[in-house]
């Protein structure tokens, strides 16, 4: 066996002193190195020749490579893996791979999700005289040109002499925007060692502290001269870890806290200063209302998405709100720049403004579920039993349809308890992001609430839940086909053939499935899956075609006047 302390990868319980120097490094161990650094414990991916070299160097690594069943399913995974580790990565070969990963890299880019994407490409030297090598598409640059478009940086490390320098600015990149990154090894560049002194670079952009003392002074006086001010809080809080930034400014001045949807989850749905999310029209009408009649609405980390403001229906006047993102800084139509989003909302923690006090709306009517036990199960009464029993071990995945738009009714108890690609809204992201955020924290049991049609899409990644030994519960709300479109525009192709969800573990060779009909049928399930932890529960729960949530007909109404 290698002596451990000459390995160049950091194992448990080495410190950075134990580790050779950069100039000793390879570029494959060199990225790999870096890849620790960012906390990244595990890849998720899919080899094949023009990555095995790499693939082999990461099997011998600390780092794990967790293989999936399709390359958008690995990124669906390391996406997941991103928003509850912080960061993620996913590794594949060249354009078979890549090119089926760009729905989910997108995604990832729409949402913030700080994916590192890992390709192979042909080698420099086998690249003579334009040959016609396997997997090519048009040029050699054909994936990265691709990638270019869809993540925040790219580099082919084809130079070995600023190789190290380009994989710290891609990562740089990554953890600093939260968007996805693209790096690309040539077969024949792994093992190269550049033999040039190197230190690892991450940059620090500091605020200008005139422009920040500058805006906290004026948010301050806004909000302190404000009758009804009120925070709506957004998905960067997570992203950037700033939740407890968050809690100190609204609690420091009892600013009473909505979330947006894609937010959903951002700080505990407990908390005394909760109000519920703020979806615009689609959303309940007293937190709208709140929202709307606020003459100090203060967006934190949000993004103005159509599906966050219920298809464009939020009622929020510019000259009534402080704006604050990691991309800008408005208040009212005052535009600062060069001010972090933290640096902001902790200079206004500091602050304290003090507002005047207003009763916050009531929230809804604490668990009113009552068994019905003949009666047959429905979306919104699925979701009520299920909210009975979430606690801070789960996380829900919702996916697109009205998994998501019911789900919106959850209570989540804890932060980064839901995920969902909330505003890019790609079908089939719930079955692998299970994969992806059990391999993130082992002690969440994920709960996966998905429609028929989207599990038809990725619900067989599922198999790699059953190799790894994985326990989620997964409830597929089947409706016969994309109940979603039935309602916007009818047709025989929202029609899908009907599988039988339950027998899967047959096919799988693991997991226990269920099929349900009825809420005592429903009922009785999922205290034996809840009980269970040992294995994965597919739950098939058949509802009328006709059945949608409240939030899905309030959604419905507004979209079919657009479609
Ligand atoms: C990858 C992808 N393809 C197509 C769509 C368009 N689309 C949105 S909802 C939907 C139907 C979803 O059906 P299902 O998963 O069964 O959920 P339901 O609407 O029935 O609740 C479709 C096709 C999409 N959002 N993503
Ligand atoms: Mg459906």
């Amino acid at each position: 066996m290698q002596d451990q302390s000459t390995l160049p990868f950091r194992r448990a319980g080495q410190t950075e002193t134990d580790r050779p120097s950069a100039a000793q490094l390879s570029i494959g161990e060199y990225l790999i190195r870096r890849l620790q650094d960012y906390d990244i414990r595990d890849v998720f991916g899919i080899p094949g020749d023009y990555v095995l070299g790499f693939y082999s160097m990461l099997e011998n690594s600390p780092i794990n490579v967790v293989g999936c069943t399709r390359e958008d399913c690995a990124g669906f995974a390391a996406d997941a893996y991103a928003r509850v580790n912080g960061m993620g990565a996913v590794c594949v070969t060249y354009c078979v791979g890549g090119l089926s990963l760009c729905n989910s890299v997108a995604g990832a880019y729409a949402e913030k999700s700080p994916v590192v994407v890992i390709t192979g490409s042909p080698g420099m030297a086998e690249r003579f005289n334009n040959p016609l090598l396997h997997h090519r598409v048009r040029d050699f640059r054909t994936q990265l040109e691709v990638f270019e478009k869809i993540c925040i940086a790219g580099a082919e490390l084809s130079d070995p002499t600023i190789a190290f320098r380009e994989i710290d600015r891609v990562l740089d990149a990554v953890a600093r925007y939260k968007r996805p990154g693209y790096l690309e090894i040539p077969r024949d560049m792994v093992k190269v060692v550049p033999g040039v002194p190197h230190e690892p670079h991450q940059t620090d952009s500091p605020s200008d502290p005139d422009a920040l003392a500058e805006a906290v002074a004026e948010a301050e006086r806004r909000i302190t001269a404000s009758r009804l001010p009120v925070i709506v809080a957004g998905v960067e809080i997570h992203r950037f870890g700033l939740q407890d930034a968050l809690l100190s400014l609204a609690e420091g001045s009892r600013i009473p806290i909505t979330t947006t949807m894609l937010g959903k989850s951002v700080i505990s749905e407990v908390h005394p200063l909760f109000v519920g999310l703020y979806e615009g029209a689609m959303g309940r009408e007293e937190v709208t209302q709140f929202v709307e009649e606020s003459d100090c609405v203060i967006l934190l980390g949000t993004f103005m998405t159509d599906i966050n403001l219920g298809i464009y229906t939020a009622n929020l006047d510019p000259g009534k709100c402080i704006y604050a993102t990691s991309e800008q800084l408005r208040i009212r139509h005052h535009h600062f720049h060069g001010v972090g989003l933290g640096d902001f909302i902790r200079g206004l923690a500091a602050a304290r403004p003090q507002p005047p006090q207003r009763p916050f709306p009531a929230p809804p009517p604490p668990d009113d579920y009552r068994l019905d036990a003949a009666a047959p199960c429905t979306i919104a009464r699925v979701i009520a039993r299920l909210n009975e029993c979430l606690d801070e071990n789960t996380i829900v995945i919702a996916d697109v349809g009205d998994a998501l738009f019911s789900a919106t009714e959850l209570t989540i108890r804890q932060r980064t308890e839901f995920l969902s690609p909330a505003y890019y809204t790609s079908m089939g992201f719930a079955a692998p992001a299970a994969v992806g955020a059990q391999t993130a924290r082992r002690d969440l049991r994920p709960v996966v609430i998905v429609g028929d049609g989207a599990f038809q899409m990725t619900g067989m990644e599922l198999s790699t839940v059953v190799k790894l030994g994985y326990n989620p519960i997964v409830i597929v709300l089947d409706n016969k086909g994309y109940g979603t479109e039935r309602l916007l525009h009818p047709g025989d192709f929202n029609e899908i053939n009907p599988w039988k969800y339950h027998k899967l573990p047959e096919v799988l060779g693991g997991g226990v499935g269920h099929e349900v009909r009825t809420e005592g049928e429903f009922d009785a399930v999922l205290r034996i899956a809840w009980a269970d932890a040992s294995q994965m529960h597919i739950i098939q729960v058949h509802l009328p075609l006709d059945d949608r949530s409240k939030a899905l007909d309030r959604l419905a109404e507004k979209l079919s006047k657009k479609v």
